[in-house]
C-alpha cells in the first residue's frame, strides 16, 4: 500500500526497487557501467573495482559506452518486462564522467522514455550538475555521505580532486561534506527524491553515523541506507594498515535501529554491481553480455 505518502511520491517510489521495499519483489531494476573515472580517493576502494558506495567491492563491471549502454537497455527491457528502472552507479562517479552519464541519458530518454533513470555518486560534482539532473527527470538520486565532520572525513578520504586542484586532509573532506549537503539540499528543493548511502566503518564513523542521520534528514534525505563496509583485502579494502573490519551484522541492525525515527531506513539493499540486471539479490547482468548485445538487431 502506498502507507502515508503523499501520491505525488508514491508516484514515484510505487516501482523503484530500491526506494520501496514493497516495490523491490516485483520490479527490477538494472545499472550500465559508462562512467569510468573518479574525482575521490575513499580509503576502501581499489579502483580495480567497481564504485564501493553503491556496490559490493570486488566485483569488475564490463563497462560501456553510451551507445552500447542504450542499446543494452532496450534489450533488457524486451526481455525483463518488469525492468522499470535505469541506474548510473559506476564503476566511478557518474558525476565525475558528465558527458558520458548524460549522454546514456539523454538517449535512453528517446528510446525508452518510460524508463525511471537513476543516478549514484559521492556528491563532490553535484551541486554542479543539479539542473541538467532535473532537466532529464532524473526523479532519483543517491549520495553517499560517510560523514558531516572533516576530522572523521580525513580518515576515510585521502584526498579529492576539484577544479584542477588535489586537496588533503581535513580540508579535503570540508570541501567533500559541504558539496555533499548543498547537493542534497538543491536535489530536494526541486522535488527530486534523495537517498543516502553510508558505509559503516568500525572505529571510524560508526557513532558518527547518528549525527549523519540527523544531517541528512533535516536536509530532506527520503530515505537512509546504511550500509556494511565490506572487509576483504584481496577485494580492494585498503583501510588502515593492518586490515579493516566490517561490522557485524547485529552492530549493522543496531545502528539501523538506532536511527529509524521519521526517516525511513532501507535494509533491503544488496550492494548491486555496476553492471546488475534483474529484480534486486537475483543477477542476471552474465544474460547481457556486450558481446550478446552488439550481436542482436
Ligand atoms: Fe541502482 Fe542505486 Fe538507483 Fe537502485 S541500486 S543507482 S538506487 S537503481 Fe539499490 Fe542496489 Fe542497494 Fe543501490 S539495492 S546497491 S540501493
Ligand atoms: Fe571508489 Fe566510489 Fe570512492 Fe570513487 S567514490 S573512490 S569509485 S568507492
Amino acid at each position: 500500500g502506498s502507507g502515508d505518502l503523499p501520491t505525488e511520491i508514491w508516484e514515484k517510489v510505487k516501482n523503484h526497487p530500491c526506494y520501496s521495499e514493497e516495490a523491490h519483489h516485483h520490479y527490477a531494476r538494472m545499472h550500465v557501467a559508462v562512467a569510468p573515472a573518479c574525482n575521490i580517493q575513499c580509503n576502501y576502494c581499489n579502483r580495480k573495482y567497481d564504485c564501493a558506495n553503491e556496490s559490493r567491492p570486488g566485483v569488475v563491471s564490463e563497462k560501456l559506452t553510451p551507445e552500447q549502454a542504450a542499446k543494452k537497455v532496450l534489450a533488457v527491457a524486451s526481455t525483463i518486462p518488469q525492468m522499470t528502472v535505469l541506474g548510473i552507479a559506476g564503476p566511478g562517479d557518474p558525476l565525475a564522467n558528465p558527458e558520458k552519464t548524460f549522454k546514456t541519458f539523454e538517449l535512453i530518454a528517446k528510446t525508452a522514455p518510460d524508463i525511471k533513470l537513476c543516478l549514484s555518486t559521492n556528491g563532490l560534482a553535484l551541486p554542479d550538475h543539479v539542473d541538467t539532473i532535473a532537466g532529464f527527470n532524473v526523479d532519483h538520486v543517491t549520495i553517499t555521505i560517510n560523514m558531516v565532520d572533516p576530522e572523521v572525513g580525513a580518515k576515510i578520504y585521502p584526498w579529492v580532486f576539484w577544479k584542477h586542484k588535489r586537496y588533503t586532509g581535513v580540508e579535503a573532506a570540508k570541501l567533500l561534506t559541504d558539496r555533499q549537503l548543498q547537493g542534497l539540499e538543491m536535489l530536494t528543493e526541486r522535488g527530486i527524491l534523495c537517498k543516502v548511502n553510508s558505509v559503516m566503518i568500525p572505529g571510524v564513523n560508526d557513532r558518527h553515523l547518528v549525527e549523519v542521520n540527523k544531517a541528512v534528514k533535516s536536509r530532506g534525505a527520503f530515505l537512509h541506507n546504511i550500509m556494511p563496509l565490506i572487509s576483504a583485502p584481496e577485494h580492494g579494502t585498503v583501510f588502515g594498515l593492518n586490515g579493516q573490519r566490517g561490522p557485524t551484522a547485529q552492530e549493522l541492525k543496531a545502528l539501523q535501529d538506532s536511527c529509524e525515527g521519521e526517516m525511513n531506513m532501507m535494509r533491503h539493499c544488496r550492494q548491486c554491481r555496476a553492471d546488475a540486471v534483474g529484480l534486486l539479490g537475483e543477477d542476471r547482468s552474465a544474460e547481457f553480455t556486450t558481446e550478446k548485445i552488439m550481436a542482436m538487431d
